[in-house]
């Protein structure tokens, strides 16, 4: 058996494996951590994200419809008290700098909210598979998913299929949905999701996915944050924006890692990263 050698600068001791990492979102196209974060932060940060989906529903354009009784709201990193906790999180550090390199960049942070009568989203990707993924067979995107509420069978679980953000493409509609008659091979590999308060996943966006129906009274929002590899350009789709007395908080080593505009206000975001395909019925 190998001794764990003595901690020195050039090998610090890590809880995390790389080679997991990388095997989680190469292969599967999925990864968690249980309980990184204290429930009563994940409280705050859902008394957060209730304000500011009120205040969006209100804006014109403020959410925008994944689905029937469905929306998205991209937010202002300064509207949540836990930004800073989140995006130094060391696991979150962690898979970053290991599946896209140490000029990983943070372009978007909004929630998710499936309310009680959500209906199954269509399988989809959150985008198309850029070249770098499909000819460069290269993941240059994440996206974190971090559940406000614990997740239980009838609150319409996260549904994934593992190892589909390899699938080709050319039958898919917009190159994000895949045609029906697809889903059994979907269906066959779905895993549900149930994650608890102060639990977080990271997941590759092509990796085939869904909302699924929620039957439960209660709404079940999600915190997405969204990462970059230095070229994926997904930061084009979003509007990451820091007031200049917020950002001069922020610790030197995270602002390189920030890829936004510094303004004297906040603005409202305009969405830009609707899908079409899934703004089908009422929101
Ligand atoms: O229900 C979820 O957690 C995710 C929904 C989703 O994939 C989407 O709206 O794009």
């Amino acid at each position: 058996m190998t001794a764990t050698p003595e901690p020195t600068p050039e090998t610090p001791i890590t809880p995390y494996d790389t080679a997991e990492i990388m095997g989680a979102l190469y292969g599967p196209g999925f990864a968690g951590l249980k309980s990184a974060f204290p429930v009563p932060w994940v409280d705050d940060l859902r008394e957060d994200i209730e304000r500011l989906y009120l205040e969006a529903l209100q804006r014109p354009g403020g959410a925008v419809g994944r689905g029937p009784r469905r929306h998205y709201v991209e937010i202002h990193p300064e509207d949540i008290r836990g930004f800073l906790q989140l995006v130094t999180h060391p696991w979150v550090q962690f898979v970053c700098e290991t599946v896209l390199g140490p000029d990983y960049k943070i372009v978007e942070i909004g929630f998710d909210v499936p309310n009680p009568g959500a209906k199954d989203q269509p399988w989809h990707r959150d985008f198309p598979a850029p070249e770098d993924t499909v000819k460069g067979r290269r993941l240059n995107s994440l996206a974190f998913n971090l559940t406000t509420v614990d997740v239980y069978e009838d609150m319409g679980p996260f549904e994934i299929a593992p190892g589909t953000q390899w699938d080709e493409a050319s039958q898919f509609e917009h190159e994000m949905f895949p045609p029906k008659t697809f889903y059994p091979r979907y269906l066959e590999r779905a895993e549900r999701k149930m994650p608890r308060r102060g639990d977080i996943s990271v997941r590759s966006a092509l990796t085939i996915h869904r909302g699924t129906e929620n039957n439960s009274e209660k709404s079940r929002p999600v915190l997405v944050l969204g990462v970059d590899a230095p070229g994926a350009n997904n930061h084009e789709r979003h509007d990451l924006q820091f007031t200049r007395a917020y950002y001069d908080t922020l610790p030197e080593d995270l602002k390189k890692h920030l890829l936004g505009r510094i303004v004297d206000e906040l603005e409202p975001i305009h969405q830009g990263h609707t899908i079409e395909g899934l703004m089908m019925g009422e929101a």
